[in-house]
């Protein structure tokens, strides 16, 4: 095995050196190796100086969270920290890249901690379900005081070099290599000039009432979540003796660690991840520093926005000079709003907006490096945009369309050069909604499907490979689970109920407070296009229909689902009375329906056209489709994904839970054979993701 940590001796100094890429994480062989490093270093007369420093990119990035879940391994980490800081020689910590978690953690246990260049450091095991376990919940407010440690903890926010240096977290803060910076502070420790202290020895009182009040507002917050509170009840021991502290920080960690919610966190955190992991990841993006884009409406500004707002240049396209100057218009607007939001600062709008140009000839797009077409969904107008662009556009740009549902091969035959032509789906506000959906059609070359990618990069997006079918991955899965909704009202359940329900499981909206907001035309329009493809035995409710029809859009026409004239919007007493026409209509008598059914239903309906999405390939693997519903559809974060949570039910029970529901409508509900399969096998989509 590699020498994951050495100790190298100069002079009096014992160079204690984390060497374990990526990130340096804190891995049974980092520990193991680590102790060894310490005892030999603490039992040599001539080493007086200890200092750790991380190789590569970082100091310690944490914990391998790859361990969680298992039986942890001795030696663990927060008896190493306990023994380091016992040892009569001092040890000192030189940080630079991240030291985060556990990597912050080993730094507190050290007597004195230099920053390092553009160093960040944090807490952040909060957002992975869990909280410190390695003493920080009792070290760091010993430095930063109870109120600083209980902000830092609860958001595991990254803290730059500067502010952990005037919080307490850091001694000093400089420039150099980290092996140079180290020898050198190991010299100022020696002369006096660097002051080290035992931090589990500095005194910290806790105020109960200040304590109550966090827990409060932590719950506040984050009503649904387990960690947060269990960080606070953590620090609330920092008074006591520093071994009896990490005494109830050990118990409280091993709680979090079992909860579901750890798993749900630790799986969305590596979703992130794994959509990088593509068949063309090893094509050469093409460079982008200038995009066209085609269409000012919300979804061509918002893209906009997010290209500007990554520093590129942006030229807009728009039929006519009045669309073109809205457009231009709520670009600057989305800019501004970036500026309050603390996205961008003043000068970076000034500079966004000289980059913006704007014009409603589509011959000016014959230098840009990557065009998206954001224009009408209509495959007559995208075909002749493309057979447009195709003329005019200089060879090797790519050639995107926005489209959420047109077949993209049809698109790119408009072309002579179908291998420039890819799907980039944005979802709006293209400028604050995480998800990018690059849609691959059947003769799109890899280096711009990598291209695709790079750019998702740049805006700051996940990217997440598809393939070409109505509605790509996100939109073909949520147009099934819809469904299930309009069947729930129509059985029984009021559009309120059935939101807060959702909500409750910790959707981020319910599907009629969504359709609200994004308008309730759009799904009307979508149902009239596929109303002649519509199969004669699929169930129908005509509640939607009669919504829109009435005139009530949702928040744009101040009536839909809801009244928005109110706050909180209360139901829209007229839907009641639409949706009781049209059960009594089908000749339905409404049924009550509890809570834990309406999720059952609805979850049930997404992971079965999840399941089919996988089997024909449109989304690589479970966990894009986790991360295209954790980024773009405000699925419960803790809850990992869909598939994630399709696991923690299993396949065998779904596939019960779909034959009782088969008896009321044995169109809608089929046992997808996928789901057939891993529950005649007893296998899981993590087992799919594994073997991908
Ligand atoms: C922790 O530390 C708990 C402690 O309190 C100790 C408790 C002990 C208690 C014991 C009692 C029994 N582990 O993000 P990137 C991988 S919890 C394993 O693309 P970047 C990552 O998956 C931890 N792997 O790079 C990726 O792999 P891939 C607290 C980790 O430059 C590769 O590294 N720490 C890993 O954009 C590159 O990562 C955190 O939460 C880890 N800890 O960002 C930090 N960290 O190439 C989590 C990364 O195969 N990490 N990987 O895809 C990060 O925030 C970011 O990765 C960095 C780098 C900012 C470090």
């Amino acid at each position: 095995m590699a020498n994951v940590v050495t100790l190298e001796k100069v002079g009096n100094t014992g160079l204690i050196a984390f060497d374990n890429p990526p990130v340096n994480a804190a891995s049974h062989a980092l520990r193991q190796a680590f102790q060894d490093c310490l005892d030999r270093a603490a039992a040599d007369p001539d080493i007086d100086v200890i200092a750790l420093y991380g190789k590569g990119r970082s100091f310690v990035a944490g914990a391998d969270i790859r361990e969680f879940g298992k039986t942890p391994q001795d030696p663990i980490l927060p008896p190493i920290i306990n023994r380091m800081e016992e040892i009569a020689t001092p040890v000192i910590a030189i940080l630079h890249g991240v030291a985060l978690g556990g990597g912050l953690e080993i730094a507190l246990g050290a007597q004195a901690r230099v920053g390092v260049g553009r160093v960040r450091v944090g807490l952040p095991e909060v957002t992975l379900g869990i909280l410190p376990g390695a003493g920080g919940t009792q070290r760091a407010p010993r430095l930063t005081g109870v109120t600083a440690a209980i902000e830092m903890i609860t958001t595991g926010r990254h803290i730059h070099g500067s502010e952990a240096l005037e919080m307490g977290l850091l001694d000093r803060l400089t420039d150099g290599e980290p092996r140079d910076v180290a020898l050198e502070m190991a010299e100022e420790v020696r002369a006096g000039t660097l002051p080290v202290r035992t931090v589990g020895q500095i005194a910290v009182t806790v105020d109960a009432q200040q304590i109550a009040a966090a827990k409060a507002a932590v719950q506040a917050q984050s009503p649904q979540l387990y960690s947060p509170l269990k960080c606070v009840e953590a620090i609330a021991a920092c008074d006591r003796p520093i071994l009896e502290g990490m005494d109830i920080e050990r118990a409280l960690f091993r709680e979090c660690l079992d909860s579901p919610q750890r798993a749900g966190l630790i799986h969305a955190f590596f979703a992130e991840r794994a959509v990088a992991k593509i068949p063309e990841r090893d094509a050469t993006a093409r460079s982008v520093a200038s995009v066209g884009i085609i269409g000012g409406g919300t979804m061509g500004s918002g893209i906009a926005t997010a290209c500007l707002m990554a520093g590129l240049r942006v030229r807009l396209n728009e039929r006519d000079a009045d669309a073109l100057a809205r457009g231009r218009q709520t670009i600057l607007s989305n800019l501004d709003g970036a500026v309050k939001r603390g996205k961008m600062k003043a000068d970076g709008r000034t500079n966004a907006e000289h980059r913006l140009a704007a014009s409603t000839v589509l011959r000016d797009f014959d230098d840009v490096d990557l065009v998206i077409e954001a224009a009408f969904e209509d495959m007559g107008v995208k075909i002749d945009l493309f057979t447009q662009l195709d003329a005019i556009c200089k060879p090797g740009a790519v050639l995107a369309t926005n489209t959420s549902y047109l077949d993209i091969d049809r698109i790119a035959a408009a072309t002579a050069r179908p291998q420039d032509v890819i799907g980039l789906h944005f979802f709006s506000p293209a400028h604050i909604m995480k998800l990018l959906e690059v849609v691959v059609a059947d003769k799109t070359a890899p280096e711009v499907v990598a291209t695709g990618f790079a750019l998702a990069t740049k805006l700051k997006k996940v990217a997440v490979r598809a393939g070409v079918c109505d509605g790509f991955i996100g939109n073909r899965i949520l147009t099934h689970y819809r469904k299930a909704a309009d069947y729930l009202v129509l059985d029984g359940a009021s559009p309120d109920q059935i939101d807060d329900a959702l909500e409750e499981f910790g959707w981020a909206m319910g599907p009629f407070r969504a359709n609200d907001l994004s308008g309730l035309d759009i799904g009307y329009a979508t149902r009239k296009r596929r109303a002649p493809d519509r199969p004669a035995a699929e169930r129908y409710s005509e509640v939607p229909d009669r919504i829109a029809e009435a005139g009530w859009l949702g928040r744009k026409t101040g009536m839909g689902y809801y009244d928005h004239s109110q706050k909180p919007a209360p139901a829209n007493p007229g839907v009641a009375a639409i949706i009781d026409t049209v059960r009594a209509d089908h000749g339905i008598t409404p049924r009550a329906l509890p809570d834990v059914e309406i999720v059952d239903r609805y979850m049930t309906a997404m992971i079965v056209e999840a399941s089919r999405v996988i089997e024909e390939g449109i989304a690589q693997r479970p966990i894009d489709i986790d991360a295209t519903f954790l980024f773009g559809y405000g699925f419960p974060r803790w809850r990992g994904g869909p598939m994630h949570y399709a696991d923690t039910i299993g396949a065998a029970t779904l596939v019960a839970r779909i034959a009782t529901y088969t008896r009321d409508d044995p169109h809608y509900w089929q046992v997808p054979p996928l789901l057939q399969r891993m529950a005649d096998d007893g296998t899981t989509f993590a087992d799919l993701n594994a073997e991908a």
